[in-house]
């Protein structure tokens, strides 16, 4: 099966570029998720097999239930080490992008990112990417940027000699991006790929158990909790939406991580159009961030764009307001409202 991504020109002088580099720096979005971490690690992981030693640099704290993959201890987080990530950004030869699509993804970031007189590359999968002076390896159609790794790898044939601590990682963020493969994965080459993987001799059904049963009893509490007593569901609009309060949070001892997937739940019941989620910040007064997803044709990235200062794929996007968590419910409410012609098809 031919995988391969890159034009001829690209992948010469993606070959070139790491060669004749030697501070490598990789970046990955805010709230680091599954294919963030996942992709990051993968590509460090194919860097030093070609003798590199690249930093891996997160914009802040990651979700525990990434913390088992190898080489998580060699991740440096930029909340806790400006100095140091600083240093890394002044002396960088080459950094890869991977996971986001601008610069305003990993925030304060951003700014040296953007100041950084070095060969720049972003290998990504969101819409409408833009990076001054990068080469820019955008695929909105993969499933994960964890894929396009795999596929970029592949195509300078760095598979042979990728191993186990490789795999792990890139199957990882395949997984997570798609939710277990449940959507957004319906390419062939998705599954060509997986038989790859699992030659490296990774567990997959453990990787699955790693992630996504890996919860506190408080976790899993406190989604019942939500389910039970917030959601708001529209029977004839096939719409919900729930909030979550930072309160709410405090009296479940929310860590980074415990509602993660939770607002694909109420895409659970049948002929569910459209599923929101409204969370306030753990510490700033006034902050709501916002994850919508949706199915089949329903532009879910059409109402985060108009309502929630946001964007995204079609199923899957998010965004946020800078309102008490009251104000944003009446947005949500307005928005499913707005859009109830095609929800109540
Ligand atoms: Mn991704």
């Amino acid at each position: 099966m031919n995988i391969n991504l890159l034009s001829e020109q690209e992948a010469a002088t993606l070959k070139d570029w790491i060669a004749a580099s030697s501070r490598i720096l990789i970046l990955c979005h805010k709230s680091p998720d599954g294919d963030a971490i996942g992709s990051s690690l993968g590509w460090a992981e194919y860097l030093r097999s070609l003798g590199k030693n690249p930093s891996i640099i997160v914009p802040d704290a990651y979700p525990d239930f990434l913390h088992w993959l190898p080489n998580t201890d060699k991740i440096i987080r930029y909340d806790k080490h400006a100095d140091k990530v600083e240093a890394l950004f002044s002396q960088a030869d080459l950094i890869f992008c991977l996971d986001f699509n601008v610069p305003t993804r990993i925030e304060e970031m951003g700014e040296l990112l953007t100041q950084a007189r070095c060969k720049k590359v972003m290998i990504d999968h969101h819409l409408n990417p833009s990076l001054d002076d990068a080469m820019i390896l955008s695929y909105p159609k993969a499933s994960s940027t964890s894929e396009l790794v795999f596929r970029i790898v592949w195509q300078l044939d760095g598979f042979e000699s990728m191993k186990k601590a490789w795999a792990v990682p890139v199957y990882c963020g395949m997984m997570t991006d798609t939710g277990g493969f449940t959507y957004n994965s319906t390419d062939p080459a998705i599954y060509f790929i997986i038989s790859q993987l699992l030659s490296k001799h990774i567990d997959k059904d453990k990787i699955y158990r790693n992630v996504f049963n890996n919860y506190s009893s408080w976790a899993i509490r406190f989604r019942g909790y939500l389910l039970n007593q917030k959601m708001n569901y529209f029977e004839d609009l096939h719409a919900s939406y729930y909030t979550v309060t930072r309160d709410e949070m405090t009296r479940f001892n929310f860590i980074k991580g415990d509602l993660e997937g939770l607002v694909n739940e109420p895409l659970r019941i049948k002929g569910t159009k459209l599923s929101i989620s409204l969370r306030e910040d753990t510490d700033t007064d006034n902050l709501v961030f916002v994850s919508l997803r949706s199915v089949d044709d329903f532009p879910c990235n059409k109402v985060a764009e108009e309502f929630f200062n946001g964007g995204g794929h079609l199923n899957a996007s998010g965004g946020k307001l800078h309102c008490s968590i009251e104000e944003a419910e009446k947005i949500a409410r307005q928005a499913i409202k707005s859009y109830a012609e095609m929800l109540r098809k």
